[in-house]
């Protein structure tokens, strides 16, 4: 974790307010956990955390309330509070004892606060009874068993510590698709509108849509007489948490929260960019408060060199100035430069010989290439491709399958959902709640799934009355049992227009082999009721890794059971947590005529909306419209599902 997320926030450009509503939550929140790591009364700390909530959750402006005296009305903000508050909206200042903490506290300490698990009662133990000041020196600990023996621990609770570190290593650092878009594109929009900018688009892995990010690229076109202006200009925009470097072409940023506080009404985040940045509990968003960004300046003309680089991926630009080399020219992020000419130039120098390029496509085309999608710039093929595909994109989609009502563990209502996929344009939708097993979830009984099935025929035969373009599909995410079974009686489950088969015992599925785990996913798919295989791997990105299962082996089963005349397909799950289908697995699916599923699996109405990053990974997978069940109508659909 970087110190950036744990840093007092910076005062915003011009105020007063000079700071939003979530900075002065998130910093009560951190005064808190500060508090606490100190060993601080109780009471305090919860007075800390108190105040946070009620600041989180107010709807008014905060910048009024500390004008109007309010502030002082809301039941939990005391003198003490809420005086540090107006002192920092009205004034810029953060309280003076609020900077000692974070000053005194060790880093160390702070540094373990991002282990998942671990909260900072545990943490001041750690460091009072073992002198544990850091993760590796909990590690160590953990390792040598000193741990376990503490009162009230034990080996479980050591075990889930360096299983904890294990996570925070592996995850360290990357944000997962829809976090690092919320922030490229709220940053590439800012810088954007600056004076002197030409044009800015995120490259990198944003631009890729890899299913996490490691930092973002941004390139910036402007005049070189600009650039000083510009780079002035991008370093005084809110929203940056610090500034690690800053030359004359390059600017290396950490980018936090209050980057979004404008695009809204101010101190008001949009429930979008909240779930984005990890949604309403601030434990969460602690840990995913901030995101790496480095900024290139370039003139116009090299602009489209700069992006295709940055773009990468290293594996593509790799192969793409081997291409350039055997043509007599040499490629880089200044331009495609006939070799003889380049000479010993470097840089810029040797730029000014480069051939012309207004945008990426003439880069292709100067190396006899079809311009290729930055989704596909992986080396995964796109080489040697004959022709690049038409992708599928978010205009083609006509609708989705897999998405949950109040009925199970949804929020929102039949009708809400239905209205909802109908703004978004959608001509269908399907609701596939859970299956009876799943209790946590709510899961149906076999009489409020077919009742549910009564609800939605009604309302498609009113629908169609009306001539209303719009219809519904009566499904099940139906849980995986023991051997592979379903969760419905036959004769319950051919009442359906489609089935959805996830597994949800993950623990279970993760503690047995890949050859068990697959054959049941290959048993349950042969059920004559088995539409698709839900997020066919359980995995949840930043979480936790699937099950074990060969899945290329459940591909071909699925392809085999098609050719006998089936009409079973995979499901690429569209949360951002998920993205499961793979994308490296899309292109197989693909190659075996499998038609994917987009689903977002939404849980509310927002969840549907999710249904982009599923389109982002379909594209990466290589899927084009045919490819993809989204973009049938509900007449192709229902015919798929052999219904009328
Ligand atoms: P990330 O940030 O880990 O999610 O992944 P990327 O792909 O954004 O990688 P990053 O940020 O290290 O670099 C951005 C792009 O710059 C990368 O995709 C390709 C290009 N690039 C960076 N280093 C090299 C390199 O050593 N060789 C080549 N050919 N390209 C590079
Ligand atoms: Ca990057
Ligand atoms: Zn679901």
């Amino acid at each position: 974790m970087k110190s950036g997320n744990w840093s007092l926030p910076r005062k915003r450009a011009n105020g007063p307010p000079w700071f939003s509503r979530s900075q002065v939550s998130s910093t009560l929140h951190q005064v808190g956990v500060l508090l606490e790591l100190k060993g601080a009364n109780p009471f305090r700390v919860r007075s800390y955390q108190n105040a946070s909530r009620i600041i989180s959750g107010l709807t008014d402006d905060i910048g009024e309330l500390v004008a109007t005296g309010r502030l002082f009305e809301l039941k939990g903000i005391g003198k003490g509070i809420g005086g540090a508050i107006c002192q920092a909206i009205e004034d810029g200042e953060w309280a003076g004892d609020w900077k000692k903490l974070h000053d005194e506290t060790p880093q160390g300490l702070i540094e373990m606060l991002a282990i998942p698990g671990l909260g900072p009662k545990r943490i001041k133990l750690m460091h009072d009874e073992l002198g544990v000041d850091s993760v590796a020196a909990l590690k160590a600990a953990c390792e040598a068993g000193d741990v376990a023996p503490m009162k009230g621990l034990g080996e479980k609770s050591q075990q889930r510590m360096l299983d904890g570190i294990e996570l925070l290593s592996r995850f360290r650092a990357r944000r997962r698709l829809n976090v690092g878009l919320a922030y490229g594109e709220a940053f590439q929009n800012r810088v954007s509108a600056l004076d002197g900018v030409i044009k800015a688009q995120l490259a990198g892995s944003a631009r890729r849509r890899r299913e996490t990010i490691g930092d973002l690229d941004i390139v910036v076109a402007a005049n070189p007489d600009d650039h000083e202006k510009v780079s002035a200009a991008i370093l005084g925009l809110s929203g940056i948490a610090d500034v690690k470097g800053a030359g004359a072409s390059k600017i290396s940023l950490i980018l936090d929260t209050s980057i979004f506080d404008e695009d809204f009404k101010l101190g008001v985040l949009d429930n979008n960019v909240l779930d984005a940045i990890g949604g309403a509990d601030y434990e969460q968003l602690e840990s995913s408060g901030t995101i790496d960004a480095q900024v290139r300046l370039v003139p116009n003309e090299v602009f489209p060199f700069t992006l295709a680089y940055f773009t990468g991926s290293k594996e593509h630009n790799v192969r793409m100035r081997q291409r350039a080399i055997d043509k007599g020219l040499k490629l880089n992020e200044f331009g495609l430069i006939p070799t003889e000419l380049a000479g010993d130039l470097k840089g810029m120098e040797a730029a000014v010989h480069s051939l012309e390029a207004a945008s990426e496509e003439d880069i292709y085309r100067h190396l006899d290439m079809q311009w290729v999608p930055p989704e596909l710039r992986e080396d995964m093929g796109e080489m040697e491709a004959e022709a690049i595909p038409d992708l599928i994109s978010i205009e083609g989609i006509k609708g989705s399958l897999h998405n949950h009502t109040t009925l199970s563990d949804g929020e929102a209502s039949l009708e809400e959902m239905a209205a909802a996929a109908r703004s978004l344009g959608w001509k269908w939708l399907g609701i596939a709640d859970h299956s009876q097993t799943l209790q946590i979830a709510h899961g149906l009984t076999p009489d409020d799934l077919l009742e549910q099935g009564e609800t939605i025929h009604s309302y498609n035969a009113t629908w169609k009355e009306q001539g209303l373009d719009f219809r519904l599909f009566h499904g099940t995410e139906s849980d995986i049992l023991e051997g592979g079974r379903l969760d419905y009686d036959d004769e319950t489950l051919a009442k359906l227009d489609y089935v959805v088969a996830s597994v949800h015992a993950i623990p279970k599925w993760k503690g047995r082999d890949e050859a068990t785990n697959t054959e049941e996913l290959i048993k349950v798919m042969e059920h004559p009721s088995t539409t698709m295989l839900g997020h066919p791997t359980g995995r949840i990105l930043q979480g936790r890794e699937g099950y074990e299962v060969d899945l290329n082996e459940v591909l071909v089963a699925i392809a085999e059971m098609n050719e006998d005349g089936g009409m079973k397909m995979v499901e690429l799950n569209a949360s951002p947590y998920r993205l499961d289908l793979d994308w490296r697995l899309c292109k197989r699916a693909k190659e075996l005529s499998i038609p994917v599923s987009i689903n977002p699996d939404a849980h509310d109405l927002r969840g549907l909306t999710d249904i982009r990053y599923g389109v982002d990974i379909a594209r990466k997978g290589w899927l084009g419209t045919s490819d993809v069940l989204n973009s049938d109508s509900a007449a192709e659909v229902a015919a798929r599902f052999g219904i009328d």
